[in-house]
């Protein structure tokens, strides 16, 4: 069979699996790039967007490929752009499309009822997907495959949840030709996971969901071998020689210490490229440094959230201590390694002294970098229900989410409008000094925030800019791979709808 699969600019490692399974399989594929020029979260300009559309390059391309059937994947925020994409092509050509990924597994209810989507994949694809495509290969659908919700004339067939894989290591290797057109291979950097799931159950987080949709259906958290680890490592440097940066975008790398030491003495041997991790701050320690430094570890990325210890245990259910979360940076920052900390703000009772008490920490010890998120209610979360319950956020606000419209971000007392702008004014205020803290000197932090000076900071200096001229200017690990990103994903693909343009012209 023929199958097209159309991606964003990101390297997509879901798709990776897919493509790896399909092509072992025997089937033909495809990836078709729409790199969003000018039109994603972060930068998005509405008229250059429109010059610099891939999408009628993407039906051309398609129309002639010709696939048997066209596969989208998505997360929550990118899933309006796949509505779009999938109309298009709807309007253009006969094909089924199927849908999988994070927001379809979530709120594949929703998604079924969008007229575009033919298909649904609920849950891991690789498997169903085989399934799916021997049948239309033999001329009928199964429409009893595991996973995979249908639409036959006007009724819906929603397939029950498969068992997960338990072992990630009967997977093939992630194909590595699907991400050549993807920001990641120009830079040079690889994004891979090596673990799949997550053991805990944040409040706030999407992971978190897996527990109830893969309820009874195996261990959810699964780890891969190192050699496994090393192999995928080992091809993607034969693939790219130019290859500089690993990106282990893991929820808990390095989660069991056994499993550390041998990938810090396997890594060091045969890899020796420097490499970002994310880690949960209870899996730092003096031993699992030791041999995150010998591997060749430049920068660790942990997820703070809040310094208040009742929001972050009572509501946001992450636990550890501040204690621990100070000791795991103090140990990083030690050992020479970048630490980024990823802190949320927008949260109901949060208030200017918690604020403070987060800015005397920092003051204190300085993080590498600190990046700053609104708190999103994403589909399915178990904050997103206490927000509703609670009146943060009204009903018709959640089911926005549920569409991947506008992701609302938390708010404080709806009753109260007024206080709430007035506290909103004060936390942009004073995330200007979380921007700059590591880079001023403690006294002066000290004095800002002994005297509360930040209260009268101006309003036209703008958080979101100072951050992107943050990353703009200062040579970490992080900010390089996301200044290369961001240059390389623009020059690419500008230049090749010049190209284009021009050979259309002759
Ligand atoms: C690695 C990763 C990234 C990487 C790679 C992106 C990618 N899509 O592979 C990078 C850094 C680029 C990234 C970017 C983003 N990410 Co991210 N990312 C992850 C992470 C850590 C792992 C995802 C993963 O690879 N899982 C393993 C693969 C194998 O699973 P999978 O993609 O779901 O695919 C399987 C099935 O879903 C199914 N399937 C998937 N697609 C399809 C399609 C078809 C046709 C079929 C049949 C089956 C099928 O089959 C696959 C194999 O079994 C998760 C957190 C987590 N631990 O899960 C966050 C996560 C998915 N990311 C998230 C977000 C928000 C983003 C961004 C929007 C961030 C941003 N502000 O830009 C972007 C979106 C980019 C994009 N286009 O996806 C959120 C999504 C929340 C939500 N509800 O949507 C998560 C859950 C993080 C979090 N805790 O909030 N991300
Ligand atoms: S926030 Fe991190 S630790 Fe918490 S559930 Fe999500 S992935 Fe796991």
């Amino acid at each position: 069979m023929k199958v097209a699969f159309i991606n964003d600019w990101n390297q997509h490692i879901g798709l990776q699996h897919l493509t790896a399974i399909l092509k072992n399989n025997g089937h033909e594929v495809k990836t078709l790039t729409d790199p969003r020029l000018f039109d994603d979260l972060y930068l998005s300009i509405k008229p250059l967007h429109k010059l610099f559309d891939f999408k009628n390059n993407i039906i051309a391309e398609l129309k002639e490929y010709s696939p048997d059937i066209v596969g989208l994947s998505v997360a929550t925020p990118y899933y309006q752009w796949a509505c779009e994409i999938a109309n298009l092509i709807k309007s253009h050509m006969d094909v089924t499309i199927i849908i999988g990924g994070m927001h379809p597994s979530f709120v594949p209810e929703r998604v079924i009822l969008n007229n575009s989507f033919d298909m649904i994949c609920v849950g891991e694809g690789t498997a169903a997907f085989i399934e799916l495509l021997n049948s239309m290969e033999k001329g009928t659908i199964d429409y009893s495959i595991k996973n995979i919700w249908f639409k036959r004339d006007s009724e819906l067939i929603k397939n029950d949840i498969r068992p997960l894989i338990e072992n990630l290591d009967s997977l093939p290797i992630p194909d590595m030709d699907v991400f050549k057109d993807s920001t990641s291979f120009f830079t040079n950097s690889y994004v891979l996971l090596t673990v799949r799931g997550c053991p805990n159950n944040c409040s706030y987080c999407s992971v978190s969901y897996y527990h109830q949709l893969y309820k009874n259906k195996g261990p959810q958290f699964r780890v891969r071998c190192v050699d496994s680890v090393i192999e995928e490592l080992l091809l993607v440097k034969s693939i790219n020689n130019k290859t500089k940066r690993i990106i282990f975008n893991d929820t808990n790398f390095g989660f069991n210490i056994n499993w550390l030491k041998e990938f810090s003495q396997k890594y060091s041997e045969k890899i020796k490229l420097d490499f970002f991790c994310v880690m949960h701050p209870v899996s730092i320690d003096e031993e699992s440094i030791d041999y995150l430094k010998a591997a060749g570890c430049k920068s660790i990325s942990l997820g703070i959230q809040t310094w208040d210890e009742d929001i972050r245990v009572n509501l946001f259910n992450r636990k550890i201590s501040n204690s621990q979360m100070e000791k795991a940076i103090l140990l990083i920052k030690k050992s020479k390694i970048d630490v980024l900390l990823d802190n949320l703000y927008d949260f109901p009772g949060r208030n200017e002294e918690e604020i403070i008490q987060y800015l005397e920490v920092y003051t204190r010890i300085k993080p590498t970098r600190n990046y700053f998120y609104r708190l999103h209610y994403f589909p399915k979360t178990i904050i997103s229900q206490r927000a509703v319950e609670n009146n943060w956020l009204l009903p018709e606000e959640y089911e926005d989410s549920l569409d991947g419209l506008e992701l609302r971000t938390l708010r404080y007392d709806r009753n109260k409008a007024d206080k709430t702008l007035k506290k909103t004014t004060l936390f942009k205020k004073m995330q200007i000094l979380f921007i700059i803290i590591d880079i001023v000197p403690k006294s002066f932090t000290k004095y800002i925030l002994d005297k509360k000076i930040y209260r009268y900071f101006p309003t036209f200096i703008s958080p979101l800019i100072l951050t992107i001229i943050r990353t703009l200017t200062v040579l970490d690990f992080e900010s390089r791979y996301f200044r290369a990103i961001f240059f390389c994903r623009y020059f690419h693909f500008t230049k090749k709808k010049f190209l284009s343009l021009f050979n259309k012209s002759k």
